[in-house]
């Protein structure tokens, strides 16, 4: 067990592509910035081994998709970020018509993780290695590993790990561990990445001092979207808000921070407080002023262009377009956030208290594919920090469910994941979760059910992980 094991069945898989024999393949992949990067290098992968191949992003599989896939003219269907929920109606769709399977993917598998190299389907998932998938191996990092093991050249992919690594929040401890950090050293040694200590916000490399804080991410309450507060912070500093962050001296952007995080004290979580200033990561040879210089702002360029439903200019970003591609990129990136910080205010808005879980329904004006942007943003605003946040929106294939929980809940013993495997096998459908958040499209149940068997689930997590105690008797007005 461990990632000694891991990278030895990363081995094993590596085998097994060199010797499929297959011509065509296809990569399918989450439409998240993880996504995107692990696609990327999964499909170059491939056509080193002389598979020609497709890239194609999903928000989610669907059953619908997976038929789909199954009848597809390719010979081999690569799953990355995206699949070990699936995996076994994956193979069985696949091996009735001949076709090979490899899922690699981080996400919790609904049932203990078991590894599987067979003939013809492949699944790598960490959690079957004992191995943390929220923490120390993401899609990016895991497609990576399997790429050194093949190519000699693939530390040239190593900063689009990193950047995949950032985008899953995998640096929310302040630093990269695991495989990830295996990507960095490789990156900082090639001399493509280096690391520093910042700001851990967004908007290093292209925002004013006063965007990063009042378009903050995470969100800082009483300054996001707060023009009038970020500016009195930063003058009582002597800074102009109109000065690019990246311009203003190092030890007054640390002030700054720490300004913020007295702001903020008490409002977020003392440990996302500590970690509003830590390690960032520089992509050297991207050019300056461009989004992609930073890991965080290349991840969120990259997430924003998939829920927009526009994943191909990521790819193309991913794949070194820094012309036309990435400036479309840009502009999809700057509606999202419009849209997303519209959502949040709408949602907020929306909210019913119930003892054991917070929820909402989407209201129509937001698209549905913002749902999970918005929830993470206010989970890591910690505007719900004792009680699971659960949307819904109802779509044309059943009811999706959205929930997300404070992380600080999450170490503690709180569990989406088996929230979710329960809502699966209760009502139908597929889902995918880590500990911290997850979501499912149930064939089955209306919105009261779901309330009901998530807040017994719930309410039985809090009882025996939290303590009686904590049980529901924080309450907050939302
Ligand atoms: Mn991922």
């Amino acid at each position: 067990m461990g990632l000694d094991e891991l990278t030895k069945c990363l081995r094993e898989v590596a085998d097994w592509l060199s010797r499929s024999k297959v011509a065509k393949g296809i990569v399918v992949a989450h439409f998240d910035a993880d996504g995107i990067c692990s696609s990327v290098m999964m499909a170059q992968l491939l056509r080193k081994l002389g598979i020609s191949t497709a890239l194609w992003c999903v928000e989610r599989l669907a059953p619908s998709n997976l038929g789909i896939f199954a009848s597809s003219p390719y010979d081999l269907l690569a799953f990355v970020d995206v699949g070990s929920p699936e995996f076994d109606t994956i193979a069985r769709h696949c091996s009735s018509r001949n076709k090979r399977v490899l899922v690699l993917d981080h996400h919790i598998p609904p049932k203990p993780a078991k590894q599987e190299v067979s003939s013809k389907a492949v699944h790598v998932n960490p959690w079957a290695f004992g191995v943390d998938g929220c923490r120390e191996v993401c899609a990016s990092s895991l497609v990576y590993a399997l790429t050194k093991v093949v190519d000699k050249e693939a530390v040239a992919l190593s900063p689009l790990a990193v950047v995949g690594a950032v985008a899953d929040g995998q640096d929310g401890r302040c630093r990269l561990e695991g495989f990830n950090r295996d990507a960095l050293s490789d990156a900082m040694d090639a001399g493509l990445v280096s690391v520093e200590e910042d700001a851990k916000l967004l908007g290093r490399e292209t925002y004013t001092a006063l965007e990063v804080l009042s378009r903050s991410h995470p969100f800082l309450p009483g300054l996001t979207g707060n023009r009038e507060a970020c500016e009195k912070l930063l003058t009582d500093l002597g800074v102009s808000g109109s000065t690019l962050w990246k311009h203003v001296s190092k030890n007054m952007r640390k002030r700054i921070v720490e300004a913020a995080q007295r702001f903020v004290q008490g409002e977020i979580g003392v440990e996302v407080a500590a970690c509003l200033w830590g390690e960032v990561y520089t992509l050297l040879n991207e050019s300056e002023g461009y989004m992609t210089r930073d890991a965080k702002e290349y991840g969120f360029l990259l997430n924003a262009c998939g829920r927009q439903g526009h994943f191909e200019l990521g790819i193309e970003v991913c794949r070194g377009d820094r012309d036309r591609a990435y400036s479309e990129a840009v502009n999809v990136f700057e509606d999202d956030r419009e849209i997303l910080f519209y959502g949040v205010e709408k949602v907020l808005e929306s909210i019913v208290e119930e003892r054991f879980l917070r929820y909402y329904t989407l209201p129509s004006v937001i698209p549905t594919s913002m749902m999970g942007a918005i929830n993470y943003m206010i989970a890591t605003s910690r505007l719900s920090p004792d009680k699971p946040l659960v949307s819904f929106v109802r779509e044309a294939g059943g009811l999706r469910v959205s929930i997300h929980c404070d992380p600080q809940l999450a170490d503690r013993g709180l569990d989406v994941s088996k929230a979710v495997q329960t809502l699966v096998s209760r009502f139908g459908g597929t889902g995918g979760s880590l500990r911290e958040y997850g979501g499912a499209l149930l064939s089955g149940g209306t919105k009261k059910d779901v309330i009901e068997v998530l807040s017994a689930v719930f309410g039985r997590q809090f009882d025996e992980v939290l303590g009686a105690a904590y049980s529901g008797s924080k309450t907050r007005d939302a």
